[in-house]
């Protein structure tokens, strides 16, 4: 939990998490107290008298809630999967951040070879659905720029998030698999939400109402 037991932490990521989640804190009458692009702080006022938003990695959301220096946070289902860390409840799918977990490669890559090579960051994720799905691979582990990997001869086919489709179109790659539709959860660490149950449920509450409707991903 985080230090102060009166006050709740959050901790956001840059980019779409911060776009995706704001609108729905600001209904909750949790605004940040100056934009974040503006400013290299990492930890930032709100209107909330008693809210204050950390702004990390999107890797390292799930590792500040589960270890309570964050009460609440969002992470992508992508990011979830991966994680070790479990001292957290999955509270809710904000909708948001939306994008599909999918398996690319150059349009003329044989996939029925005996040991495909797959790059990708999702290494967990990756292992268990080739596994369910009869493929045999060997996981070439990259942090970032996985669509040049199959254009260098690093691997056949990459496991990566897509949203347009525009960076994989311009790297010459084709979707060869669905593996799951991905957004972005409200995450509370648990001794939080028993502790400070007062503070948060009134959030959920206002945060919940404030949602998009349901669209099929
Ligand atoms: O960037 P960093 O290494 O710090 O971490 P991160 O990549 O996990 O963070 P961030 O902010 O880029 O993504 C946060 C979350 O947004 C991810 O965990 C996903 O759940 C979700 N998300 C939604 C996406 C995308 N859409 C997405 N398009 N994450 C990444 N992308 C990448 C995609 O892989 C491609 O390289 O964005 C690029 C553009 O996508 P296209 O298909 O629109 O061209
Ligand atoms: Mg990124």
């Amino acid at each position: 939990m985080s230090v102060e037991s009166g006050k709740l932490t959050i901790a956001l990521s840059k980019g779409r998490i911060l776009k995706g989640s704001l609108p729905l804190l600001a209904a909750a009458g949790i605004e940040l107290s100056e934009a974040p692009a503006d400013s290299r702080k990492l930890l930032f006022a709100t209107s909330h008298p008693q809210v204050r938003i950390l702004i990390i990695r999107a890797s390292d959301v799930p590792t500040f809630v589960s270890y309570g220096a964050a009460d609440m946070g969002v992470a992508g289902k992508d990011v979830l999967l991966e994680n070790d860390v479990s001292g957290f409840y999955e509270m809710m799918d904000l909708q948001i951040a939306r994008c599909r977990l999918v398996l690319a490669s150059r349009p003329d890559a044989d996939l029925g070879k005996p040991c495909l090579k797959i790059a990708t960051k999702y290494v967990k994720t990756t292992r268990d659905w080739c596994a369910a799905h009869g493929y045999q691979i060997e996981v070439v582990r990259l942090y970032g720029s996985m669509e040049l990997a199959p254009l260098v001869g690093l691997a056949d086919a990459i496991v990566d998030v897509m949203e347009s489709g525009n960076t994989l179109r311009e790297n010459g790659l084709v979707v060869r698999d669905h593996i799951m539709g991905i957004s972005s959860r409200l995450i509370i660490n648990r001794a939080s939400m028993k502790v400070k149950t007062g503070l948060i449920k009134p959030i959920m509450k206002k945060i919940s109402a404030a949602m998009p409707d349901e669209v099929t991903c």
